[in-house]
């Protein structure tokens, strides 16, 4: 590992010795590490490739949105390291492909929002992103994981996966999968309509922890996690931003009862996307705003209780029965999310 670590930090013109190497665990997806190597802090991603499986794709959109965001100060994402071809993805000799970028310095991961202020800097900050890449030039972004928030899709492969239980995980998992349906059968028509919506590039991960925030402002500074940047509706990143700043219960919490919505956040939230997107939202987003929190929830939820049945395949888990309790404590996310009916401020 670390032999492959040199070699792939050299390839990015890093070329100090290694020292302490640290796992980040905040994302569910890739392998992220920090790494300090002589004055350089670095945050080296091992790419899962079972999932990003169009790497082209990630590289140029990744490229362009990276060229386009330095000209410009209002929101930051992490400087990528590019090798001599100019590249920001490298397959290091063992196999896996790298990406490399600066550390941001004195800023924090957020996780869920605690209070009204930094509910509306998150949205601020989703908003602005959204914004600035409006001017990004040379046409839209490539789809790099198409249908990415296709619920009726999703829906239709967590049934085949109900109905086939591969690994007998349904016995434990009935009650979840009996709340899912009766969400899905709500939620479902609607999901069709918000997927008539005009589309823009929007982050289309737009959680909490998918930013950080000043130290010591708290300001919410950087957008992270690129992939899924790509053409969708406004309201799939508001929508993420309600399940993870307008509930402030971790994503796998057992404590069902404490799942409520704090309308103060939910209502800073849509303030802040709104007042940095620099634009009202149009009358049909308006419309199906009560929608977007409870869809994009659903949707984690759904996906979530798909993994388990499946024997876990997708996201990484830290204990047995992970995706369930992210499941179970999501639905209750959705269900609150829908009788709060956010409609904004
Ligand atoms: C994943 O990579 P990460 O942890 O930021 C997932 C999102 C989910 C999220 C749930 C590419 O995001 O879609 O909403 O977990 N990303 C991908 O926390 O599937
Ligand atoms: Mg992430």
């Amino acid at each position: 590992m670390s032999d492959e670590l040199a070699e792939v930090l050299a390839a990015f013109g890093v070329t100090d010795p290694i020292g302490d190497v640290a796992a980040m665990t905040g994302g569910h997806i890739h392998r992220t590490i920090a790494v300090e190597a002589g004055p350089h802090r670095l945050v080296c991603q091992a790419v899962n490739e079972r999932i990003f499986n169009n790497l082209d794709a990630c590289e140029e959109n990744l490229l362009r949105i990276d060229d386009h965001l330095r000209t410009q100060d209002e929101i930051r994402v992490p400087t990528l390291r590019r090798t001599d071809q100019g590249r920001v993805q490298l397959r290091s000799s063992t196999g896996t492909v790298w990406r490399v970028a600066d550390f941001a310095v004195g800023t924090v991961a957020g996780t869920v929002a605690r209070t009204a202020a930094e509910a509306g800097q998150a949205g601020f900050a989703f908003g602005t992103y959204a914004r600035v890449l409006q001017s990004l030039p040379g046409g839209p972004l490539r789809p790099t994981l198409p249908s990415f928030h296709a619920l009726a899709a999703r829906v239709a492969r967590f049934e085949s996966v109900v109905a086939a239980d591969p690994w007998g995980r349904l016995s434990e998992s009935r009650p979840e999968v009996r709340v899912a349906r009766r969400l899905h059968a709500v939620v479902v028509p609607v999901s069709t309509e918000i997927a008539t919506l005009p589309t823009l590039s929007v982050h289309n991960d737009a959680k909490v922890a998918n930013l950080r925030f000043d130290a010591r402002s708290g300001e919410a500074r950087y957008v992270v996690d690129l992939d899924t940047t790509m053409p969708g509706a406004v309201l799939f990143d508001i929508g993420e931003l309600l399940r993870t700043a307008g509930v402030d219960a971790p994503e796998d919490t057992s404590d069902l009862d404490s799942i409520r919505v704090h309308m103060d956040r939910a209502e800073a939230v849509i303030a802040g996307y709104t007042d940095g997107a620099r634009a009202a939202l149009d009358v049909r987003s308006q419309q199906l705003l009560p929608f977007a929190g409870p869809l994009m929830t659903l949707e984690n939820a759904t996906r979530f209780l798909t993994d388990h049945l499946e024997g876990d395949p997708y996201y990484a888990i830290a204990y047995a029965g992970q995706n369930l309790a992210r499941a179970r404590a999501q639905l209750r996310v959705a269900e609150v999310l829908l009788d709060a009916r956010i409609m904004g401020a």
